[in-house]
């Protein structure tokens, strides 16, 4: 360890000048490790500088604060994690927005019982009315839905285990799992999943665990045609493959996160997926 060499207000300028010239963080670390730093050393001197930096840059444009989110462990790059009872893909992973692709997070039967289990309980979807906290039917979101209560059946309790083992987020933390059914033509139009923090509603909204952190979209069948997951701002569209699911994260409330996110028409075929959110606190 490199314990003998300070972060100066020089190599703090320097880092933020070279990563605003769109240096990549390798580079950085490369060149750092050249003038003697030890890569720990480096890497989390760069970390550190980066992180003060861009919140100075979000106080200074009115953002709201960053918060912690989960987070997978996908330090060393693993091709699998392990998810208490099962061992679950890792297909793909971005920044920013950060997202994540898992593969064989559910099995064939668990969709299927999924599904199953929500039939009969399917209702019109609403989305939350941020003006006042309440709920409305949205003609952006054409899909029917049903909430499970955390904990309601030893399958969805078994999930929850689960999803909260892989990306290190509390049980407690996480609304219940929702389940939604698009038919063809059927689509969610590109929104963000945390509340609006400029909307009348959401201090209510915000008394029941604070804010949405990230979200877990569960495919549970294969759509013949359609029915992706799209990031607009990095054009990402995510296949809805059976059993897969796509978590993303986002820090504050706010565009910058780029976790604009829909759910692309479905084409041919029916589309079943099972939505986990994520809340700063327990959810009560
Ligand atoms: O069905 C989807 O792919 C989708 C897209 C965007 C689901 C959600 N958002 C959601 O449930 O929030
Ligand atoms: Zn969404």
């Amino acid at each position: 360890m490199n314990t003998g060499q300070a972060v100066t207000q020089e190599l703090r300028q320097w880092i933020i000048a070279q990563a605003g010239a769109g240096v990549t963080a390798p580079a950085l670390i490369a060149a750092m490790c050249k003038s003697g730093w030890s890569e720990d050393v480096a890497v989390d001197a760069i970390e550190q500088v980066l992180r003060v930096h861009l919140d100075q840059v979000a106080r200074e444009r009115g953002w709201p604060p960053a918060v912690p989110v989960p987070e997978p462990p996908l330090d060393d790059a693993p091709l699998f994690l392990d998810a208490g009872d099962r061992q679950v893909e890792v297909l793909m992973s971005m920044a920013a927005p950060r997202v994540v692709l898992f593969g064989g997070l559910l099995s064939d039967e668990e969709c299927a019982a999924l599904i199953d289990a929500a039939r009969p309980r399917l209702q019109r979807s609403l989305t939350v009315k941020t003006d006042t906290g309440g709920s409305e039917v949205n003609k952006e979101r054409t899909s029917n839905g049903m909430f499970f209560e955390r904990g309601e059946t030893p399958l969805i309790a078994r999930l929850e285990e689960r999803i909260a083992r892989l990306v290190r987020w509390p049980v407690r933390n996480g609304e219940g799992l929702q389940i939604l059914h698009y038919q063809p033509g059927a689509q969610y139009k590109p929104h963000y999943d945390y509340f609006d923090p400029a909307q009348a509603g959401t201090p209510r909204i915000l008394a029941r665990g604070g804010q949405r952190v990230a979200t877990l979209v569960i495919y549970l069948n294969n759509p013949a045609k359609g029915g992706g997951t799209t990031f607009p701002d990095v054009h990402l569209e995510v296949a809805p493959r059976q059993g897969n699911a796509v978590f993303f994260s986002y820090e504050r409330p706010h565009p910058s996160t780029r976790s604009l996110h829909g759910g692309a028409p479905v084409i041919e075929g029916e589309k079943w997926i099972a939505t986990k959110w994520l809340r700063e606190r327990e959810f009560k």
